[in-house]
C-alpha cells in the first residue's frame, strides 16, 4: 500500500510539473481527488484493510490527499502570477516616451470682447435681452422711424427674406419688443449677429456682432448716458481715456452723437493709429426718440431714456491692432491662436 500511495504521488508529481494552464490542473485535479479520482477510490477501498492497518494507512492517504491539495493550490498561484506578469508587461508604460500634447482652444476674439462688455454692464446692473435675428421690417425699420423709402433703409440695406421680413441690421429690433412687452423701469444690452447688404472689404461684413445698450426710467438724462460711456471707454481702452460726444443723426434717437474716446497709443497727441486726430469713432448713441418710446406705449412725457449701439468688430479690431476685419471670419487657427 505504501508503495502504491508513493507512486501515486510520483505520478501526480510529474503530471503536475508539464502543466501551465488552469484548464489542465482542473482535469488534473478531478483525475486525483474527483468523485472518481484516485485518493477517493482508495479511501473507498479502506474498508478491505483490516482493523489494525486502518489508522495508519489512513494517515498516509490524509497526507498525500493534503500535499496534492497544496502542490494543486500553487499551481494555481504560478499560472496566475505568470498571467499577471505577462498583462503588466504588456501595459507597462514607456515613460520615456515623449509625450502627446494637449492642446486647449481658447475663445475667439470677438466673444472675448463681447464677454467683456457684458461683463461691465451685468456689473451696472444691465440684464441681457435676446431676440429673432430674422425680424419684421416693422421691428427693424418701422419702430425706429425709419419708414418706407427713407434714406436709411439705403445705408442700411439687408436681406429680404420677403416684403415684411429680413435679416436685421441692428439689436434695437430686440430693444423695441423689449419696451413693447415691459414697463419701465428698464436696463438691459442686446448683444447678437446683424446683417447687412454690404460688400466685403477690411473693414465691411455682411454679417457682425453688436451690442446695443437701452436705459429707460423717470428721469434719464443726456449726462447718465455720458456718465455710461465714459465708464465703458475706460473700462476697455485704459483708466485714463476721455470721451468727446460730436452732435450726429440717428433716425431713433434726438439729440444724437458719435462717441469718440482719446487714442490709447498716444493718448491724444496724433499718431499713426488715430491718423494723427488724437481721438477714435468707437459707437453711437442719443437720447431715445420721443415717437420712438410712444409706438411702444411708454409716454415720453413720464420717461426718457438713452441708447447706444457698439460694433463688436470695430472694438475687437483696436483694441487688438487687427487692421482686417475678414481675419475674424475666416477661421485661421495661425491668426487666432494669437488671442
Ligand atoms: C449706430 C450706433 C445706435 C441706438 C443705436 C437705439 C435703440 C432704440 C431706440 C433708440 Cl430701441 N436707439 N439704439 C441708438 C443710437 C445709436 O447705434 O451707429 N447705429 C447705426
Amino acid at each position: 500500500m505504501k508503495e502504491k500511495l508513493e507512486s501515486i504521488r510520483k505520478e501526480f508529481e510529474e503530471r503536475l510539473a508539464g502543466i501551465s494552464e488552469q484548464s489542465k490542473l482542473e482535469e488534473l485535479k478531478v483525475a486525483y481527488l474527483g468523485k472518481r479520482g484516485e485518493i477517493t477510490s482508495i479511501l473507498k477501498g479502506m474498508g478491505q484493510l483490516s482493523p489494525e492497518e486502518r489508522p495508519a494507512v489512513g494517515q498516509l492517504v490524509n497526507k498525500l490527499r493534503s500535499a496534492i491539495e497544496t502542490g494543486l493550490e500553487e499551481k494555481t498561484q504560478q499560472i496566475k502570477d505568470a498571467a499577471l506578469k505577462i498583462k503588466l508587461s504588456k501595459e507597462a508604460v514607456d515613460v520615456t516616451m515623449p509625450g502627446k500634447t494637449v492642446t486647449t482652444g481658447s475663445l475667439h476674439p470677438i466673444n472675448q470682447i463681447s464677454d467683456e462688455m457684458k461683463d461691465l454692464f451685468i456689473g451696472m446692473g444691465y440684464e441681457i435681452a435676446d431676440g429673432p435675428e430674422v425680424e419684421f421690417d416693422y421691428y427693424n425699420f418701422e419702430a425706429l422711424n425709419i419708414p418706407d423709402g427713407h434714406p436709411a433703409r439705403d445705408t442700411q440695406d439687408t436681406f429680404y427674406i420677403t416684403d415684411k421680413m429680413l435679416l436685421r441690421t441692428q439689436t434695437s429690433s430686440v430693444q423695441i419688443r423689449v419696451m413693447e412687452n415691459k414697463k419701465p423701469p428698464i436696463k438691459i444690452i442686446c448683444p447678437g449677429k446683424v446683417y447687412r447688404a454690404d460688400n466685403v472689404d477690411a473693414t465691411h461684413s455682411p454679417i457682425f456682432h453688436q451690442i446695443e445698450g437701452l436705459v429707460v426710467d423717470k428721469g434719464v438724462t443726456m449726462g447718465d448716458l455720458k456718465g455710461t460711456l465714459e465708464i465703458y471707454a475706460k473700462h476697455m481702452f485704459g483708466p485714463d481715456t476721455k470721451i468727446r460726444l460730436r452732435p450726429h443723426h440717428f433716425p431713433f434717437t434726438e439729440p444724437s452723437a458719435e462717441v469718440d474716446v482719446s487714442c490709447w497709443t498716444c493718448g491724444g497727441k496724433g499718431c499713426r493709429m488715430c491718423k494723427g486726430e488724437g481721438w477714435i469713432e468707437v459707437l453711437g448713441c442719443g437720447m431715445v426718440h420721443p415717437d420712438v418710446l410712444r409706438r411702444c406705449g411708454i409716454d415720453p412725457e413720464v420717461y426718457s431714456g438713452f441708447a447706444f449701439g457698439i460694433g463688436v468688430e470695430r472694438t475687437a479690431m483696436a483694441r487688438f491692432g487687427v487692421k482686417d476685419m475678414r481675419q475674424f471670419f475666416e477661421g485661421d487657427v495661425r491668426f487666432l491662436s494669437q488671442f
